[in-house]
């Protein structure tokens, strides 16, 4: 099994996280993401997604999308299971980590990738190629506001993000407070509950093993 890395970057350190959490050693092949590698045609054929991370099976078949990478390790990897423990968990896990990742990421994202120099014409993630737009990075900024609220209520009354324990939501959560740092935005004062629980997941091994 190989998994196709490129660490600085947040989605890679998801998988990253999610593989140290599990104490599970995967090969890694290290994508030229600054050259471009990962739009490039050979890269493409394995990966229509032009994205990082990617996971090639020992049977040679590629898998992206950290939903699907991280399904697959789930699978092979029962042991110490971050995607929830009987059926209620799976459910909550898959709803916290989709709106950590959708009103989260993509949130944080979006003021990133409409603001970066690097980012003309590639204000959106994969082979196709979209302009900046202002207003989106506007839009953006409030979204990832109310991201901290609304993740911060969650908290209020629950250990973890998807309820007591810790799972693939906490990680998506954590990664977007970190990626917030990289749009000048910390989690807001008030949002005690939320700092909370990010101090005590950041000092978690796996996550201070892929910082
Ligand atoms: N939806 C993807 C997100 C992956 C993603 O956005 N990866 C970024 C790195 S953080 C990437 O590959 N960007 C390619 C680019 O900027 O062209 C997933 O779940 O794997």
């Amino acid at each position: 099994m190989k998994l196709y890395d490129f660490p600085p970057a947040p989605n890679p350190r998801r998988v990253n996280i999610f593989v140290a959490e599990k104490g599970i050693e995967i090969e890694r092949v290290m994508v030229d993401f600054p050259a471009g590698e990962h739009r490039s045609d050979a890269y493409q054929l394995k990966n229509p997604a032009c994205d990082v991370p990617m996971l090639e099976t020992d049977e040679g078949i590629y898998i992206s999308q950290i939903r699907g990478v991280t399904r697959y390790l789930e699978e092979v990897y029962p042991d110490i299971p971050l995607l929830g423990r009987n059926p209620t968990e799976k459910g909550l896990v898959e709803m916290w980590e989709h709106m950590a990742f959708i009103n989260g990421i993509l949130a944080v994202a979006e003021v990133f990738r409409n603001t970066g120099k690097g980012f003309v014409d590639r204000a959106v993630v994969g082979p196709h190629n979209y302009s900046q737009s202002s207003e989106l990075a506007e839009r953006g900024a409030a979204r990832v506001a109310n991201f901290f609220e609304d993740f911060n209520q969650q908290l209020a009354s629950n250990e973890y993000v998807a309820g007591d324990g810790y799972s693939m939501a906490d990680i998506t959560t954590l990664v977007t407070c970190d990626f917030a740092k990289w749009i000048k935005t910390e989690i807001p004062k008030e949002c005690e509950h939320l700092r909370r629980w990010y101090e005590k997941v950041s000092a978690r091994p796996a996550v201070v093993d892929n910082p």
